[in-house]
Parts: C-alpha cells; structure tokens; sequence
C-alpha cells in the first residue's frame, strides 16, 4: 500500500556524511541554492556541518500568564498524560493525548523503500526530541487564583476530568507577576492581586531569582520561558531608550515606562541564558532585546501563537495566489468570550492582535509581479469580538474574494468554531520541544574550526508563528507549508538526509 512505511524507532543514518558519537550526531552537509545576478543564475553549494546533541537535558517550562486559558489547559494537558487519566464524556470514554503537536502527532517523510514506496517516522525519531511528560512547569501570573481554581475559571477541559486533575493542580500558586495597567486593557484590573513592587529593575531581579530558583531546587539543565500572559499594547521605539542593548539597561536601570513587563520578562530570560518565546501579539523584541539575544547568545522566538484561522490564511492565500487566481479581498471576523477576548476588546491591545494577524499574506503577494504592482495588496480586514457567552470556543469567519479567468470572480466563506486554548496548547509544547532542540545543534562551515550556536532569532518556529520573528535582514515566510517544510528539512538536515523535493523521479524516470 503506497505510503505505508513507517520508522518506529530511532532512524540511524549510515554514510560517510554522518557520524554519531556516544553524545552528538554530526552531519556534513551539502546547502545547494542559485545566485541571481541579472538574469544570470549559478547554482551555490555550502558545506555546513551539524552538530546535534543526543542528550537530552532535564528541561523545565515557565510560563508568564500561567493562570489564564492556555497555561492552564497546557498544564493539565500534560498532567493528564503524564498520568493516563481518562475522563468520561456523554460520547464515551476519553483518551489523553497530544493531538495539534507536529512534534507528537505528525510524521515526516524520510525516503523510500526498495520497492520505491515511501516511508515516514515521528519527528523524534529522526532526532531526539524532549517528552512533554518530563517537563517540569511553573509559572508567573498578576491573578492569585491556584491552577486548579484557575483551571475551572477557564472552562476548557470536560468536568470530569477537571474533577480529577483538581487536587494535583490546586497545590500549584503562580509567582507574583509585573503588573502595570496601561500594558493591558483596564478591564484585567480586577484579577490583578498577585502583583510584584518596586522598581523594574527591582522586578526584573525578582523573575531571575525565580528563574534560578526554579533550575536549583529541580536540578534542571534548562529552562524555556513562554509569555502566554494577556496581549500588550505596542511599545514605541525610541533612540536611546530601547533601540540599543546598552540602551534598553539603561532604561530598566532609569525605571522608564517605555518598558512593557513583557520585555522586561525576556531581559531576565536572557541574563538568566533561558530561551524566551513570545506567544503574544505585541513587540516584546524591541531591537534592544534583540541584540541582547544576541549579546548573551540565548535563543529567542515569537510573536504570537498561530492557531487556527492565521493557518488557514496563510494556505487559501497561498493555494488562490499560486493558482493564478487574482485575491483581491480577505475579510476575517472573530468572536470570543474568554478573558482573551476581553483583554483585546480595547483599542490598544486589539491593534497589536490586528497588526499580527494582517502580515500573513505578505510575503505569497509581493512574490507574484505578474499578478501584483509593487504597491499594490488586496483589501485585508480583521475583526474581533468580545462575545462572553461562547467563552473559549471561538468562532471564526472568513470571506476570500478572487478575480479568476475572463472577468469572473470566486468567493470562498468559511466558518470555523474551536475552543481556542485546546489548539493554543500543543502549539505552546511544539514551541518548547523545537527551541529547546535549537539550544543542541550547533553548526559551522566546513572550512572553520569552531562551531558556533545558531542565529538567536529561531524563525524555523515561524509554522507555529502568526507574525515570525527572523534575524535582522532575512526575509518572513508565512505560507504554512514551506514554514512545515522549513522544519521537516532541518531535521532531514541534522541527519545528513537531502530536503524533501516532491519530485518522485524514481517513478518517471524510465
Ligand atoms: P487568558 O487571558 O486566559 O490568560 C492570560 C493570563 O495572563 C491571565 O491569567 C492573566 O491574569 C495573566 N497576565 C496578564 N498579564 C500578566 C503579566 N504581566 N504577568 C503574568 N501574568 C499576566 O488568555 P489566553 O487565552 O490564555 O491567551 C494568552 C495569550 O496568548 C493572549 O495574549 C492571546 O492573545 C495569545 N494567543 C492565544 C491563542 C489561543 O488560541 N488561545 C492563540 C494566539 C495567541
Ligand atoms: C481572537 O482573535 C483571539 C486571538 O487570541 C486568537 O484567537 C488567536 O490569536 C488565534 O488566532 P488565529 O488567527 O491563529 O486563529
């Protein structure tokens, strides 16, 4: 049966080009592109070499907003599996599982077999890869409410498995957390007595304590700090405040209030060599942030959780734009009643959530000058509603509306309803796994000696990214399948294996 072939263990690659060592694979690889000057083209290769631990340290997870929607459905998630509970519904009996995590769910093509079928393994299969069940978790909220309280505040998870995740989880207290009221809309104040005082600086040292802390008494290797706290508004950049590393310290020394508690959790993330990911909308890597990544070489990814509709953007533009079909409007209404929802019901934090989620047909329109004038883009709009009464599960509509062939036009309508936390989740744990398998390769050219980190800037996450963030200079990639494939290459590429190339010659080739 075609496609059939699947790896269940470990995949051991065996060639000259890969070696693996009692601690690390090494891979000597062959980075083929074309270089464009004119219309002429060369075809480019650069040897690189991969080095990839094989150890897999004991990681912990700290989560800023661990009290909200998707820390506590993470938590419980993973607690659920850890444990194997299942939990009864009036369909039947549920099964815990990982179901929205590429990392436990999704499997990659690595080859074919003799009779030239194809065959496909679990990413981590194909290198090692953390088991969410080991991670440790702790968190940070402004709301004192234990996780097992919180939990149920959420309304996400069936009761009955509530029920018997409650006393595991009420032991759970988030750290008091930075709160300073203009960041988020005013309608959060009330859930806000859980809050650190002092100066920022004052704060920004108490979150490295817990940092060091938490890593103390776990005995942990690692830890990845991810801020799925409630969206901010924008920070403005300003020269000689946060446009500098030097600078931003600065700042946080003179106590400035152009810092938003965000970046002040990604600068203790840094100076404590934690990675920090950004699962919000707004502008945490204020340039300042970034070069202080870059400084402290502490890897960094972000901004905002890309869930459901972003996804499917980011595909319908790119099957209607590359079918040669003219998209000439996108029209997306959300509503939601979480406290999400409420949180981005004021001006100031929806216009971070609709800067986000507006860039993801950028880049599949200014690829297309056939189509597409320099200056020109469809209509793009993006609504959002605070509806209390359908909570977590959150509707989504869309209208594309294309020119097609000889004056006509095509429109597609969609309608998608999920509980948000519950796709939110396993994309937060998919995060974690790859950026902590980021911090484990390192890589160099052939002819250098020494291996170096790769950029701190992981815009191989931007899959799981509504708005990616890529190191200074690279170019953004939104289409969902290249970012996939982004993923699924690397990995091909850390064993010494080609990409993928879709081009099946052993079946055309006579
Ligand atoms: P939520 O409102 O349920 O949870 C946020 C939590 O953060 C709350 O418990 C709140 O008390 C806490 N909080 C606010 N400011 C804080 C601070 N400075 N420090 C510590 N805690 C703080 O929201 P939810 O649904 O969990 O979403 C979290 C974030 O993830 C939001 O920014 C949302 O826009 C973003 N997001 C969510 C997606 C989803 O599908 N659920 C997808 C994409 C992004
Ligand atoms: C309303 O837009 C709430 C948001 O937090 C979204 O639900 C979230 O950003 C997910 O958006 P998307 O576009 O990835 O489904």
């Amino acid at each position: 049966m075609a496609g059939s072939g699947f790896v269940g263990e470990e995949i051991r690659v065996e060639s000259p080009d890969v070696v693996y060592t009692d601690t690390d694979i090494l891979s000597y690889y062959n980075y083929n592109d074309s270089r464009i000057r004119g219309n002429v083209v060369t075809p480019t290769t650069e040897r690189l070499v991969f080095k990839t631990q094989r150890q897999l340290p004991k990681t912990g997870l700290l989560l800023v907003g661990w009290g909200g929607n998707n820390g506590t459905t993470l938590t419980a998630g993973i607690l659920a599996n850890k444990l194997n509970i299942t939990w009864n519904t009036k369909e039947g009996l549920n099964h815990p599982n990982y179901l929205g995590s590429i990392c436990k769910s999704v499997t990659m093509r690595v080859g074919i077999d003799d009779r030239f079928m194809p065959v496909y393994a679990p990413l981590n299969n194909v290198v090692p890869l953390l088991n969410p069940n080991d991670l440790e978790i702790w968190g940070w909220d402004i709301s004192s409410v234990n996780m097992g309280d919180a939990m149920r505040r959420a309304k996400v998870l069936e009761w009955d498995l509530q029920r018997q995740l409650y006393s595991n989880l009420k032991e759970m207290l988030p750290w008091p957390s930075i709160y300073i009221p203009e960041w988020i809309a005013a309608n959060q104040s009330d859930r806000a007595d859980n809050c650190l005082k002092g100066t920022k600086l004052e704060m920004v040292n108490t979150l490295r304590q817990n940092i060091k802390d938490f890593k103390n008494s776990r005995r942990l290797e690692k830890v990845v700090i991810v801020w799925t706290a409630n969206t901010e508004k924008f920070a403005q950049i300003r020269p000689g405040v946060n446009d500098t590393a030097d600078n931003l310290l600065r700042s946080l020394e003179n106590n400035s209030s152009d810092i938003s508690p965000s970046t002040m959790f990604a600068i203790a993330s840094i100076l404590e060599g934690c990675t920090y990911i950004n699962g919000s909308p707004q502008n945490t890597f204020v340039p300042g942030c970034i070069e202080l990544a870059e400084r402290y070489h502490v890897l960094i990814a972000g901004d905002d959780f890309k869930s459901g509709q972003t996804k499917i953007k980011s595909v319908l533009s790119d099957f209607l734009i590359n079918s040669g079909l003219k998209l000439q409007s996108v029209v997306s209404y959300n509503h939601l009643g979480n406290n999400d929802g409420k949180n981005l019901s004021a001006p100031e934090t929806f216009r971070s959530k609709e800067i986000s989620k507006s860039g993801v047909i950028d880049d599949v329109v200014r690829a297309n000058r056939l189509m597409y004038r320099a200056d020109e883009s469809p209509d793009h709009c993006v609504v959002i509603k605070y509806v209390p009464y359908v909570g977590d599960s959150k509707r989504a509509m869309d209208e594309y509306i294309s020119e097609i062939f000889m004056g006509g036009r095509n429109t597609i309508a969609m309608h998608n309803t999920c509980e948000d936390s519950l796709l939110a989740a396993p994309i937060i744990l998919d995060l974690v796994i790859l950026a902590e398998l980021c911090t484990r390769v390192l890589v160099k050219r052939d002819k250098d000696e020494e291996f170096t980190k790769m950029h701190p800037v992981m815009s191989i996450l931007s899959f799981l990214l509504k708005s990616p963030q890529v190191p200074p200079g690279s170019p953004i990639v939104h289409t969902l399948f290249p970012q996939r494939y982004a993923i699924t290459n690397f990995f091909k590429a850390l064993i010494g294996l080609p990409p993928e190339n879709f081009m099946l010659l052993e079946h055309k080739v006579p």
